[in-house]
């Protein structure tokens, strides 16, 4: 009896175990540009939050629909607006950041394949705490949210 007890105990903690150790990023509103034709450039979105009390850096994206996807950001410089990649995007303890058409958002190049609205893409976020958060991110013309 006692055994059975014992372990029916680490099935009841294991889950709250695993929940203790999860991460404290949380990526939500995610959605993806179309590409109608593989090759051409397309983009994803979300919103990351962090609800630790440590900053964190998503620091890699990618996913089986390419095998070069990057973290741009979008700046205005003497009234042009410019994207170009950058090492990573802090997201602040306790805070969030938005990746945005005009702000920060992930570069999809040389896509292996085309993607339409309604589909489906496969994306790996990775941060430097709290490692790797996959994410099924569906297709939009335009901004969901
Ligand atoms: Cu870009």
């Amino acid at each position: 009896m006692k055994k059975i007890l014992a372990s029916l105990l680490i099935l009841i903690c294991t889950p709250f175990a695993s929940f203790a150790q999860s991460s404290d990023i949380v990526v939500s509103g995610e959605w993806a540009r179309p590409i109608l034709i593989a090759g051409r450039p397309g983009s994803a979105y979300s919103h990351i939050e962090n609800t630790g009390s440590e900053d964190d850096k998503l620091v890699m994206v990618t996913s089986s629909v390419s095998p070069r996807l990057e973290i741009h950001e979008h700046t205005m410089t003497d009234g042009v607006m410019k994207m170009g990649k950058v090492d990573g995007i802090v997201v602040p303890a306790g805070g969030s950041v938005d990746l945005k058409p005009g702000g920060y958002h992930i570069m999809i190049f040389d896509s292996i394949k085309k993607y339409a609205t309604g589909e489906e893409i496969d994306l790996k976020l990775t941060f430097e705490k709290s490692g790797v958060i996959e994410k099924t991110v569906t297709v939009f013309s335009k901004s969901p949210n």
